[in-house]
C-alpha cells in the first residue's frame, strides 16, 4: 500500500503535499499515510517531513521498482504491466512460465539481482546486485517463427539508442545479440520463443545490461571483454531511465514493424551500427562452426556470411 503514497509523491515530486491530501486521495487516514511515508525513507527515498506542510520527495533512489519505472513512461504496450523482483533465478524463466499461463503482451519482468542469469547456449550471464537492468520482456508477434530474429534486432537496436540517449555513448551492434562499447560487451540478449511451425505463440526477450558494475564485479575472464555503463562514462547512470528509452525505442520499432512488416529499416539501423559486418567471422551453433567474412544481414535478420569457398 506504500507505493499508493509514493505515486502522489512522485506525482508532486520536489513541491509539499500535505498529510491531509494524499489521505483524502487515497481514503486513508492520516496515520496510515504517515506509517507509508516512515516505510518510503525506509525503501531509500528521501523525503522531507514538516509539520503544517506536509512530506516532499526529493531524491528518487537507483531502484528497480515498478512505481519509480512506470513514472513518466509513456509506451502504450510495453511496460503496461511491470513485476520488479528483488533476487530470482532467471528472468526469463519468470517470463517465460508467466507467458505460459497467459500475461499478456507488454509485460515486463524486472528483477535486482539474477542468481542463475542465463545466455545462448546454456551460457552463464553475470547478474549481481542492484548493479545492472536485468530484464525480461514479454511479446505476442502475429509472426513466422522465422521472422523471430528480426526481434532480437529490434531489441538491439533499442538498446544501442536508448544508451545513447541516456549516456551520450556510441554502442555498435555484434550479431546477433550483444551490445558492444568499443570491443567490450555491455548488453547481451536472449531471445526465446514458443510457437509450432508458423505461428508464434509467445517471445520472450531477455536483455541483460551492465550499468552500474565495476570491475571488481566481473570475473577474471570477463574483465577485458566486458564493460559496463558506469566504467564507460566515469559515472553511475540511474537504472530506471535506461529502462524507459528501452521500453520506448523499442515499442517504437515493434509497432511499427507490426504495422507495416517492412524489415528494411530494422536491417538498415542494425547494419549501420554493426560491429560484424565487414568482419571475419566463425559461426558456431549446435550443429555448425564455420568460418568466413560478416557482408550482410539478410531481409529476415540473419546473418550473410561469405565462406572461404
Ligand atoms: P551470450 O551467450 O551471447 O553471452 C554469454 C557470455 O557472455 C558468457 O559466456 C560470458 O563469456 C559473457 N558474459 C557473462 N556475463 C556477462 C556480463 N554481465 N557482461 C558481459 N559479458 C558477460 C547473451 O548470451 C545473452 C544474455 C542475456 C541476459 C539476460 S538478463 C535478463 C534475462 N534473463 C536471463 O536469464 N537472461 C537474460
Amino acid at each position: 500500500m506504500w507505493r499508493k503514497t509514493l505515486e502522489v509523491l512522485m506525482d508532486n515530486m520536489g513541491e509539499f503535499v500535505s498529510g491531509e491530501d494524499i489521505s483524502d486521495q487515497l481514503g486513508m487516514t492520516r496515520a496510515a499515510i504517515w506509517k507509508h511515508v516512515d516505510q518510503i525513507k525506509k525503501e531509500g527515498y528521501l523525503v522531507e517531513s514538516v509539520s503544517r506542510r506536509g512530506y516532499r520527495l526529493v531524491e528518487i533512489p537507483d531502484k528497480i521498482d515498478e512505481v519509480i519505472i512506470r513514472w513518466g513512461l509513456d509506451t502504450k504496450v510495453l511496460g503496461s504491466h511491470i513485476v520488479s523482483l528483488n533476487s530470482i533465478e532467471s528472468t526469463n524463466m519468470v517470463a517465460k512460465e508467466m507467458a505460459i499461463e497467459g500475461s499478456k503482451e507488454g509485460t515486463v519482468i524486472i528483477a535486482d539481482e539474477q542468481t542463475g542469469g542465463k545466455g545462448r547456449m546454456g551460457r552463464e550471464w553475470i547478474s549481481p546486485s542492484e548493479k545492472g537492468i536485468w530484464m525480461s520482456i514479454i511479446l505476442r508477434p502475429s509472426i513466422a517463427p522465422a521472422k523471430a530474429p528480426l526481434i532480437t534486432s529490434m531489441a538491439a537496436i533499442a538498446v544501442a539508442r536508448a544508451i545513447e540517449g541516456v549516456t551520450g555513448l556510441r554502442p555498435s551492434i555484434k550479431w546477433p545479440n550483444d551490445i558492444l562499447i568499443g570491443d567490450k560487451k555491455v548488453c547481451g540478449i536472449l531471445t526465446e520463443m514458443q510457437g509450432d511451425m508458423d505461428i508464434i505463440q509467445f517471445v520472450v526477450v531477455g536483455i541483460g545490461i551492465n550499468a552500474n558494475l565495476d570491475l571488481k564485479d566481473f570475473p577474471k575472464e570477463l574483465k577485458d571483454r566486458a564493460t559496463s555503463l558506469k566504467l564507460e562514462c566515469g559515472e553511475s547512470v540511474i537504472r530506471a531511465d535506461v529502462i524507459r528509452e528501452v521500453l520506448r525505442e523499442f515499442e517504437d520499432l515493434y509497432s511499427k514493424y507490426m504495422e507495416n512488416r517492412d524489415s528494411q529499416s530494422i536491417i538498415s539501423a542494425i547494419s549501420k551500427n554493426s560491429a560484424t559486418i565487414g568482419k571475419k567471422v566463425r559461426v558456431v551453433g549446435v550443429n555448425m562452426d564455420l568460418e568466413g567474412v560478416a557482408v550482410a544481414i539478410a531481409e529476415d535478420g540473419a546473418l550473410m556470411v561469405m565462406l572461404d569457398d
